[in-house]
């Protein structure tokens, strides 16, 4: 890909760049995307199973597609995409801020990451929030309960109507405000809070990057869009950033 002279200058300049990620981000290591026309949601629908009512109403139908996904990620590697963006940390302090619940950006070797939407490994207690991961039951096609108290399990993500917990919406509004190059990959952009960060990033001047293979809500607020497969592109900058430090 030939790169426009201004991001190359951009690049130079950089010493902080922000990776908001989405589910196309993981598109390549074979993981689903929920919109789209390959999405996990043309065939199901989201408030069916990513509901805290859903969950209730059906406890058992809905762990057991978190099983099934969780299945798939653990079998999963991280791709190109993921391993350029923790190899960029050696040129520049590198914050990732994921909606992604794979935990596929930790694997590769970033050491900065705030899950946006939580992550499908770890699970807790409804009643007592006590932890689990996924190793400590055996899933019997039904939910599994808490040794503690019985509770009903639950993934730890985070779904529709839920706030986004913990301090990673925060941290990750801190780290759009202070980056100099925010990378917008793979990501519809249209579920809120998480899309404002990058709208965020773009307020407090950055210059925004898109990455996706087609145009998204994002993309008139980009500086500019690259359009193609993050798992080719991100390793391009890669070795853009790597002969330019040469
Ligand atoms: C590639 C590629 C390749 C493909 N290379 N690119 C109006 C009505 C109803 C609700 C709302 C509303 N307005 C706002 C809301 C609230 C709602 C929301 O935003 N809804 C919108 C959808 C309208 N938000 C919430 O409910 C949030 N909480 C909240 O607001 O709390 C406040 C509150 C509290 C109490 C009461 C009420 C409000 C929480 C949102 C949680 C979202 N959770 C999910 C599920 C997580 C668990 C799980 O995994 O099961 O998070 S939804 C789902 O969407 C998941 C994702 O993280 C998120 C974003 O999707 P993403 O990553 O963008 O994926 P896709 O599939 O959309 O896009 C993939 C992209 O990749 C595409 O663009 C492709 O082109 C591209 N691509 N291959 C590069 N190789
Ligand atoms: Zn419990």
């Amino acid at each position: 890909m030939e790169f426009n002279p201004e991001f190359i200058e951009q690049l130079k300049k950089a010493k902080s760049l922000l990776f908001f990620t989405g589910a196309g981000i993981s598109a390549e290591s074979g993981i689903s995307t929920f919109r789209g026309k390959d999405g996990l949601w043309n065939k199901l629908k989201p408030e069916e199973l990513a509901s805290f009512d859903a969950f209730m109403k059906n406890p058992d139908l809905v762990w057991e597609w978190y099983q099934y996904r969780k299945d798939i990620v653990e079998s999963t590697e991280p791709n190109p995409g993921h391993f350029a963006i923790a190899e960029l940390e050696k040129y520049y302090n590198v914050n990732v801020v994921t909606q992604n619940v794979d935990n596929l950006h930790a694997r590769a070797g970033s050491t900065n990451i705030e899950e946006l939407h939580g992550s499908i490994v770890r699970n807790f207690c409804m009643d007592c929030n006590a932890f689990y991961n996924h190793q400590e039951f055996e899933f019997k096609n039904k939910v599994p309960r808490c040794k503690k108290c019985n509770g009903l399990i639950r993934p730890d993500v985070v779904w529709f109507g839920e706030s986004l917990r913990g301090n990673a919406f925060p941290n990750g509004e801190k780290s759009a405000k202070q980056c100099d190059i925010c990378f917008v990959v793979g990501t519809s952009a249209i579920v809120y809070p998480a899309a404002y960060i990058p709208l965020t990033a773009k307020q407090y001047g950055a210059y925004v990057v898109e990455i996706n293979i087609e145009p998204t809500e994002f993309s008139s607020q980009a500086n500019l869009s690259l359009w193609g497969k993050s798992g080719e592109i991100l390793p391009e900058i890669l070795s853009l950033v790597i002969s330019g430090k040469k």
